[in-house]
């Protein structure tokens, strides 16, 4: 509670709050693997009389934010939902807007990340990305591959059902070359065969923007995630928030472990 009082309090930006609380938290267990579904975007644009494009912007900013108190925590994995399969749906000069954003963001932000030692990683279907975007993001993934500190995982294209088509159709393919028997095939052998083979699965899911649902991030690896829903818009989303949802995190882990 005492932790939450202070949290509260700190509107201004105090630096030596912040540190204060990362070390408070990192006191008690903090999930590895953090996944989140960035929504809001749109509404928050919508809010202000702005094109959706500057929701967009506007939520660039704060991964970058995110990123850098995840790391300072000490979350090992970052996954975060930037673009979904469904997103083609959305009017050209927003889809173009978007896939523009992550050469934007490494243009910014690359030589931090490589300075702070994070590992940029994507997951989702690359063949349908623009040339410029795949260059961009794969550019970042060379220059940071041997960075150990947090892996970054942007999941752009991505769909969860396909992921599990893919894989079964991967497995069908090792059983009829003899690779994979029948016998051998059980959850950790399917796992292998997913998008996110090298990740454990995220012990936090983090919604923002008010809605309840999946919308087909990561059906299998949520198996047994905790899930940590807020009203808050992504570009509204802080350092505070992130604080919140892992003390929630915590104390639900502190029960569990009790009984
Ligand atoms: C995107 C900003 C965050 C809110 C959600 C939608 C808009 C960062 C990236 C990115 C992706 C790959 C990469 C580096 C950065 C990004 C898209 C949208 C498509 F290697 N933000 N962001 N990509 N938004």
């Amino acid at each position: 509670m005492f932790n939450k009082i202070r949290l509260w309090k700190n509107q201004n930006n105090n630096s030596s709050t912040l540190r204060e609380h990362i070390e408070e938290v990192k006191k008690l267990p903090v999930p590895e693997h953090v996944a989140i579904i960035m929504d809001g975007n749109g509404r928050w644009a919508k809010k202000r009389a702005l094109p959706r494009i500057a929701g967009h912007h506007e939520g660039m900013k704060v991964v970058r934010k995110i990123t850098k108190l995840a790391n300072a925590l000490g979350i090992k994995t970052l996954t975060l939902y930037a673009f979904s399969t469904e997103n083609w749906k959305r009017p050209k000069n927003e889809v173009d807007y978007l896939m523009k954003l992550p050469e934007e963001f490494l243009g910014t932000f690359l030589p931090e990340l490589i300075d702070e030692n994070v590992k940029v990683e994507m997951m989702g279907y690359k063949d349908q990305l623009p040339v410029h975007t795949l260059h961009a993001i794969e550019k970042a993934m060379e220059d940071t591959k041997d960075n150990d500190g947090l892996v970054l995982n942007f999941a752009l294209n991505y769909g969860s059902r396909s992921e599990i088509i893919d894989a079964t159709k991967k497995v069908l393919n090792d059983y009829k070359s003899g690779i994979l028997k029948e016998s051998e095939l059980n959850e950790e052998v399917f796992s292998s065969y997913l998008m996110t083979s090298d990740h454990k699965d995220p012990d936090l899911l983090i919604r923002t923007s008010g809605e309840i649902r999946l919308s087909n991030f990561m059906l299998w690896q949520l198996a047994y995630t905790e899930f940590w829903f807020t009203d808050v818009l992504w570009p509204d989303f802080r350092e505070k928030h992130l604080i919140e949802a892992i003390e929630a995190y915590q104390n639900r882990q502190r029960r569990f472990g009790g009984i």
